[in-house]
């Protein structure tokens, strides 16, 4: 299978769930301005939305939207999901906060929003990402170990980070202890992110 992504953008959590998975997969990078993978097919042929994340399967099937993708790896491989009658429920409840809720509360910051919507956003984010911290069960959102949605999670705290929002401490620790992960460590660095 192999994942289409752009680096730090919010495929970087399929990205990191496969390594952390431990499958053999491939990955692309995507030109999301000219729409051309780095072997240069068109990206639209791939994924019509234009946007990154796609996931390839090996059957030739196209999965998008970081939800459906998130998901479709927890199932594969439960380390990475929640046990449990409702745990699947939760987890995909987890990944609807974060995607519709708060990944979305960035746009203005991507697309030079004004100062008044920068700073609608940023205490948008903030309180979300308060909201979340509250609900943490341990070093992870459910426990001891991560999680799908603990990846998504780490990547809004990376763009956090990037424009230096001050996130509870307890998610700037989480983020310091994800970035120590060695398969976080391997995609990042494959991205060309560290
Ligand atoms: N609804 C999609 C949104 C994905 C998304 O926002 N992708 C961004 C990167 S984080 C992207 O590729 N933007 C480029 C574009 O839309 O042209 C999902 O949840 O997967």
């Amino acid at each position: 299978m192999k994942i289409y992504y752009f680096p730090m953008a919010c495929s970087l959590a399929d990205h990191i769930a496969l390594q952390e998975a431990g499958v053999e997969f491939e990955s692309e990078r995507v030109d999301l301005g000219t729409k051309l993978t780095a072997s240069g097919r068109n990206f639209r042929e791939i994924n019509a939305k234009g946007y990154v994340p796609a996931l390839e399967l090996d059957n030739g099937e196209v999965l998008t939207e970081n939800i459906a993708i998130l998901d479709w790896i927890a199932s594969q491989f439960p380390k990475l999901g929640l046990p449990g009658e409702m745990g699947r429920t939760r987890l995909i409840e987890a990944l609807t906060y974060i995607s519709t809720e708060l990944h979305r509360s960035f746009k203005p910051m991507w697309s030079s929003g004004s100062e008044q919507e920068m700073a609608e956003a940023r205490a948008a984010i903030l309180m979300r990402l308060e909201f979340l911290s509250e609900k943490f069960r341990g070093d992870y959102m459910f426990g001891e170990n991560p999680s799908v949605a603990d990846f998504y999670l780490f990547v809004m705290l990376l763009w956090a980070e990037r424009y230096m929002l001050d996130v509870p401490k307890q998610l700037a620790i989480f983020r310091e202890r994800m970035k120590s992960r060695a398969a976080v460590r391997v995609v990042m660095a494959l991205e060309g992110l560290i």
